[in-house]
């Protein structure tokens, strides 16, 4: 059986990432393909509920800490994502391990420090990063409730998005409208997927 496809939807706040990724999992069950949505951070762990606890402001933690806690709640989820991939279902993900080097290197800590505790999980075979203006992303609904949701930040993050960058990924103009964000994302999956199913390689890990 080929093994699942891991596809990764990363990129700026607001950039459509929950939208595109529901838009594709819907799409891919359309067509009879066996797929699960991931969410980063996942809120329903006792690790995701301290994440959860300092992302509305209602915990305070350490820089450090709460990077180590991102990290800690991918490798949580890794036994079963690998077990998933195994069996041939594709993993549809919602942010990962950049967002984390992304937001904690933006707000100061060193970039390699901030590579080091994601070493090891398994890698996307597809990452598409969401590109969007910072000043575009205000205008969206809802930017302003949580603490990352600050202008300067939201540029900073960025930067370390397009530092981060590899030739790799395939980069989507977020300023393109909702659906025609989605065809190009589900056509690239679908390369993708049809590519998998070729030669039934399994992704490397770090
Ligand atoms: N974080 C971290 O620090 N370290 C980590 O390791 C990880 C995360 C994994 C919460 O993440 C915070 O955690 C986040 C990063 C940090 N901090 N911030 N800020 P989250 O994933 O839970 O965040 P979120 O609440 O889902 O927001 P988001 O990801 O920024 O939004 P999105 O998923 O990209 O966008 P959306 O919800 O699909 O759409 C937003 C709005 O725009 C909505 O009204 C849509 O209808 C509209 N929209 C979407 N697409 C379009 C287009 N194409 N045109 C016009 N309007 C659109
Ligand atoms: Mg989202």
């Amino acid at each position: 059986m080929a093994r699942g496809r891991f596809i990764l939807l990363e990129g700026c706040d607001r950039a459509g990432k929950s939208t595109q990724c529901t838009m594709l999992v819907d799409a891919l069950k359309a067509k009879d393909l066996s797929v699960e949505l991931y969410k980063f951070p996942d809120r329903t762990t006792t690790i995701g509920q301290m994440i959860h606890a300092y992302l509305t402001n209602s915990k305070e933690l350490d820089d450090r800490a709460i990077h180590l806690l991102f990290s800690a709640n991918r490798w949580e989820a890794m036994q079963e994502m690998k077990r998933k991939l195994s069996a041939g279902i594709h993993l549809v993900v919602d942010r990962y391990a950049y967002s984390g080097v992304a937001f904690s290197t933006a707000k100061g800590l060193d970039l390699t420090w901030c590579k080091n505790p994601d070493r090891g999980l398994i890698r996307p075979d597809i990452t598409f990063f969401l590109d969007l203006p910072t000043s575009e992303a205000e205008r969206r609904g809802g930017f302003g409730d949580e603490r990352y949701e600050k202008r300067e930040l939201q540029e900073n993050v960025r930067e370390v998005f397009l530092k981060l960058k590899d030739k790799e990924w395939t980069v989507i103009d977020a300023k393109k409208s909702i659906l025609a964000m989605h065809f190009e994302i589900l056509r690239e999956t679908e390369l993708k997927i049809r590519d998998g199913e070729k030669d039934g390689r399994f992704a490397e890990e770090d």
